[in-house]
């Protein structure tokens, strides 16, 4: 059996403003991991495209993308931070994963159904195959574990599914079992305004999401502002079941201060939203604005960022070529 590199992939699309959902549900997660295992963060821009973005806005998102990543933790001396669209193995390879994966698999994909809506027959095809894309963007390097949130649990089981066809069909143990890495007091972090929707970059009310481009002041007010319900909190998150609202903001609590929801619920058992809310408020200012201002103050340095990206680029291309290589022998492509 082959023995794979420990090695940690993930993405964030430029696809709008850094949200506190990308933050607690990836970025925030990937710093820990960059002292145990080999890490790759990668800004996908192909991804992006996969619903209209526009080019000059597409080109000032893909360096905030990568300031946020810088003013969160991660660190471009110990991981590997470029743009998906300039390294060639991953849009090579996600050709190759189109003609693995199987149509009833990727029909299977909500997050298409979410994104495509009624409007299905106008979606991109790009949209459709999203997936394999993803497949391809951890695979290219052999990545061993993915750090994601909850949302993309589905793509990665998916992920597997290709590795495995990939490897059965062409009798090698060339691509490794990816492991989902999902973990932190809020792995699905909701929208503001609907405990039942996903706090998500594209959603059209601003209200609904903590941008990391808000400055301390608008992230209070949002906060004071996340819709809530009437009734005092209870004392155990069981006793939270059907007020999603309330667990939400419980969970970005816990997950802001690096405590277990349960215990926080309980501190605020009997309180109103008014008391919570404002220490919510608090508490979010006082983690949240530090990386703002970073970011805002990187993105004034505009060259710094880009030596990061192409560094990364140059890094990524030269992990990720040889592994290419040796996917078109297996495949039968001829290297003349
Ligand atoms: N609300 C969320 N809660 C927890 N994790 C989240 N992630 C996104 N939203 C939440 C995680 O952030 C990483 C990067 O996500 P993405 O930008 O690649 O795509 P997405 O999941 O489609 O994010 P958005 O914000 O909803 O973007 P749009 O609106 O453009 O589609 C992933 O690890 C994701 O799990």
């Amino acid at each position: 059996m082959t023995v794979f590199k420990q090695r940690v992939f993930s993405g964030v699309q430029p696809s709008g403003n850094l949200t506190l959902g990308n933050y607690l549900g990836a970025i925030k997660n990937w710093v820990g991991l960059q002292d145990t295992y080999e890490t790759i963060f990668c800004v996908v821009d192909l991804h992006a495209i996969t619903t209209w973005q526009d080019p000059d806005i597409l080109r000032n998102a893909t360096r905030e993308v990568a300031a946020g990543m810088i003013a969160s933790g991660v660190d471009p001396k110990k991981s590997i931070i470029f743009n998906q669209s300039q390294v060639s193995a991953h849009a090579e390879l996600a050709w190759i994963f189109n003609c693995v994966a199987r149509m009833g698999w990727l029909n299977r994909m909500t997050q298409f159904k979410e994104k495509a809506g009624k409007n299905r027959e106008r979606a991109s095809v790009g949209l459709y195959v999203y997936p394999d894309l993803m497949a391809a963007d951890i695979l290219a390097y052999q990545a061993t574990h993915v750090p994601v949130g909850a949302d993309q649990k589905q793509h990665l089981e998916l992920t597997r599914d290709i590795a495995q066809k990939f490897n059965s069909d062409y009798k090698v143990d060339f691509f490794p079992e990816v492991e989902p890495l999902i973990f932190g007091e809020a792995t699905r972090v909701m929208s503001l305004r609907d405990g039942n929707a996903k706090m998500s970059k594209s959603d059209p009310s601003e209200n609904s999401r903590i941008n990391l481009t808000d400055d301390r002041d608008l992230i209070a007010k949002k906060i004071r502002k996340a819709r809530t319900d009437s009734e005092p909190l209870p004392a155990t998150m069981d006793d939270l079941d059907g007020r999603a609202e309330a667990k939400n903001l419980i969970n970005i609590f816990a997950a802001l201060s690096d405590r277990k929801a349960g215990e926080v619920c309980a501190e605020y058992e009997g309180k109103g939203f008014a008391d919570f809310k404002r220490d919510l408020a608090d508490l979010s200012v006082e983690v949240l604005g530090p990386i703002t201002e970073e970011m805002s103050r990187l993105m004034s340095e505009k060259t710094y960022l880009d030596d990061i990206l192409r560094d990364g680029v140059h890094k990524a291309d030269e992990l990720s070529q040889p592994i290419l290589r040796q996917i078109h022998d297996i495949v039968g492509f001829l290297r003349p």
